[in-house]
């Protein structure tokens, strides 16, 4: 049972209303994928829509990008790549988006915010996408960076993965790390060589749960500015996730989300947390505000939090909770992930 608990006042949250229209403006939000994991991602993002964002897939592999579906495809490196994409090589990865970098301008123009894709540990996401964040930054956008580590026995890739992600640390206002290792908490009956389907489809869902709770008109309403101002200094940040099964209840939702973090990270000291609910179930404001108590009161208590929530007129009446808790220490990663794995 939920006793009476706090909650702290959103940071100023204008709710629902007109608003959400009025102040709609395509191409503010876009979502890039660099590198072939990250265009993999933005792939299946086209595939179900995210309302109010402009897609843009960046990569050296010209093969690749040519199935990719995005709103803008950009190959990138033409005079550093010998024979087809970065083959694995961080430096050419980087080059190709130095040389290239140009090509984004039109497109990178505008953007408050960026949702940067990149599976780190190859060559082109792990060289480029700091790179396609500095860029992105330049042209005044928040930048939020969501990469994955590969697995821990993928041993050389990595390590390119985690040198990779303290580069993009020190450039994106919030890199949510996402390690491939914890994928097995998030959905047990994952076979490994699924894992890459079920990561393109994580991260396209949150992205997607994410922008569209700015543009459309859902149950709570976040409003681009809070989401601008709450990711800007996000820094160092973990994502936590659950689906529930149609047995289970709110609390087992959150709290199998609460103890399946999707990297080693520890979240107890994060500053801030965007949370979101969506669910095809009846669900009121009262019940979301429960869920949000609920997190709020496992973390520090100062922390800043934006929450929204969705209803959903689909047949699926599970309930889905996104968390992203922001402001870990930055030294946090290299402590959890610096050593040898
Ligand atoms: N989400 C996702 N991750 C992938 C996929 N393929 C590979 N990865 C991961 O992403 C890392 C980088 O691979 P890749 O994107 O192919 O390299 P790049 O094209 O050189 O950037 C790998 O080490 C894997 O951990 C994919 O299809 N989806
Ligand atoms: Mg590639």
């Amino acid at each position: 049972m939920l006793t009476h608990m706090f909650v702290p006042d959103p940071i100023k949250q204008t709710t629902m209303g007109d608003e959400a229209v009025y102040n709609y403006f395509p191409k503010q939000i876009r979502i890039a994928g660099v590198g072939s994991a990250g265009c993999n991602v933005l792939n299946y993002l086209y595939s179900i829509g995210a309302f109010g964002a402009h897609l843009i897939a960046i990569d050296t592999d010209e093969r690749r990008l040519s199935v990719i579906r995005a709103d803008e495809k950009f190959l990138i490196g033409q005079s550093v790549i010998k024979e087809s994409g970065a083959a694995g090589d961080v430096e050419i990865g980087r080059l190709a988006a130095e040389k290239s970098g140009w090509k984004l301008d039109e497109s990178f123009r505008a953007t408050k915010l960026m949702f940067l894709v990149a599976g780190m540990g190859g060559g082109t996401g792990t060289g480029a996408a700091p790179v396609v964040a500095r860029i992105a930054k330049e042209y005044g956008a928040v930048v939020v960076a969501i990469v994955t580590l590969p697995f821990s026995d993928e041993v050389e890739a990595r390590k390119k993965a985690v040198e990779g992600v303290e580069k993009m640390l020190d450039i994106a206002s919030t890199t949510i790390v996402i390690d491939f290792d914890r994928l097995p908490g998030y959905d047990p009956e994952m076979p490994k060589q699924n894992a890459y389907g079920i990561a393109d489809e994580l991260i396209a869902e949150k992205i997607k749960t994410i922008v569209e709770s700015s543009t459309q008109r859902p149950l709570v309403h976040m409003n681009l500015l809070d989401l601008q101002k709450l990711l800007k200094e996000g820094g160092l940040s973990v994502m936590l996730t659950c689906r529930d099964r149609s047995d289970d209840n709110l609390l087992t939702v959150i709290k199998r989300a609460m103890d399946h973090p999707l990297s080693a990270l520890d979240y107890k000291e994060a500053t801030g947390a965007l949370i979101h609910v969506a669910s095809g179930r009846d669900m009121s404001v009262e019940g979301v505000i429960q869920i949000v108590e609920y997190i709020y009161n496992k973390c520090n208590p100062t922390i800043r939090v934006l929450y929204g929530a969705r209803l959903e007129k689909t047949n699926d009446c599970r309930i889905k909770l996104l968390v992203i808790l922001t402001g870990l220490r930055k030294e946090q990663f290299r402590e959890k992930y610096g050593g040898s794995p």
